[in-house]
């Protein structure tokens, strides 16, 4: 090649990388456990928001914006989800975070990213102490667990009759408030609790189940994630113990199944992410989904493709307000709170009340039971929750 003709070349190449470049860079976070012993759900979270994110990579293209993910691992560890909160409020090109799994890693890490103003929609965390402290920054498209251990306790008061209930709980905000919440509402039924305690304990549940063995209870609520329970539930079978399970969206991954073997039978469990069944209009997200990852699409991706969604047309409306400037994060806070989505969502029409909760939302009861010769989640009962608008 001639000197003159590599000159050329060198510069139209640089130019063209030049005006790649040249677009403003928005980041759009996501926060969750990535590894561990929850990262199955954490993982969904992480992977939909990432393929919605993509999705709309050439909409922000055109209005002149190089739109890019970036994905936190919290570790389900709240001391870890605030260093990344920490990470994230300095890195001032992102604008916005989905997230987390975890309440108990979301309270402390929304008030770390607060004063930064950076907008956090949850898919998943359910502890009512996420959106009632009146942070301007934490909205979640989720029901709560003041409607979902309620929800829990009617089914295993009114379908499945239990009258002697024991309780647990896995010491974290989420497990202990939700058992709490089922704990009240099974009370005011006339329901006798045999006992009511917590523990962190992830492998050898011998103890307690010598104590619920005792207590002749008829039916447990456990409070508490599938990585805990699924194994729970294994010995509480192998020791010959037959009684209903029941809790909350913490059961909903496969890995349960994996994790409690033989012993996954009469587990029931609310939970706040909608079947994949449940959602006709996921066919299409799923198959991309199951290409990029080579994983199929569960519950909780469906929540965290829709809270990138909420993300993204906040981020949007924010940049059509700063006249197609880069938007202050302030401004996306604002235009996050104000969603009023009923189009191109899995789960249907979006909107937040004043405190960040979604003015209707739905639950899902799910029974563990052999279909086709295999455990599998089935769907028993749907329950719609609905919050005043302010
Ligand atoms: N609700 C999903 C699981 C856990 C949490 O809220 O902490």
């Amino acid at each position: 090649m001639k000197k003159t003709s590599f000159l050329a070349l060198t510069l139209l190449t640089s130019l063209a990388l030049g005006s790649a470049s040249a677009q403003t860079v928005i980041k759009i976070a996501s926060m969750s456990p990535l590894t561990g012993s929850s990262s199955d759900l954490g993982l969904q979270i992480r992977n939909a928001t990432e393929l919605a994110i993509k999705e709309q990579k050439a909409a922000f293209a055109k209005a002149g914006f190089d739109l890019q993910f970036v994905a936190y691992d919290d570790q389900a560890d709240p001391t870890t989800g605030t260093a990344n909160a920490r990470r994230i409020a300095a890195d001032t090109s992102i604008l916005a975070m989905v997230g987390t799994l975890n309440s108990g890693v979301v309270i402390p890490s929304s008030e770390v990213l607060a004063p930064a103003h950076v907008a956090i929609v949850s898919p998943a965390n359910t502890n009512p102490k996420v959106t009632d402290r009146g942070l301007a920054n934490m909205n979640r498209i989720c029901a709560r667990d003041d409607s979902q251990g309620p929800a829990g306790a009617d089914f295993l008061t009114d379908t499945i009759k239990a009258k002697k209930v024991y309780v647990l709980n896995d010491k974290t905000p989420y497990g202990q408030g939700l058992a709490d919440a089922a704990e009240a509402r099974m009370k005011s039924k006339g329901v006798t609790i045999a006992f009511s305690e917590g523990s962190d304990e992830k492998s050898d549940f011998s103890s307690i189940i010598t104590k619920i063995k005792s207590s002749g209870a008829d039916a447990i609520y456990f409070g508490g994630l599938y990585g805990q329970v699924g194994p729970f539930s294994k010995q509480l079978r192998e020791a010959g113990l037959s009684i209903p399970v029941m809790g909350g969206d913490g059961y909903d991954s496969p890995d349960l199944l994996s994790l409690a073997g033989t012993g996954a039978k009469d587990i029931y469990f609310t939970t706040v992410a909608p079947p994949i069944a449940a959602v006709p209009g996921a066919r299409l997200i799923a198959s991309r989904y199951k290409a990029a990852y080579k994983k199929d699409l569960a519950g909780f991706g469906i929540m965290g493709y829709d809270s990138a969604k909420v993300v993204l047309a906040g981020v949007m409306d924010a940049i059509k307000q700063s006249g197609g400037k880069l938007p202050p994060r302030t401004a996306v806070e604002a235009a996050v709170r104000k969603t009023n989505i009923d189009k191109g969502t899995l789960t249907g029409a979006i909107a937040f009340n004043s405190a960040g909760d979604r003015t209707s939302a739905k639950m899902f009861i799910i029974q563990v039971k052999p279909v086709s010769g295999k455990l599998d989640f089935t769907t028993a009962g749907t329950v719609i929750v609905k919050v005043a608008k302010q």
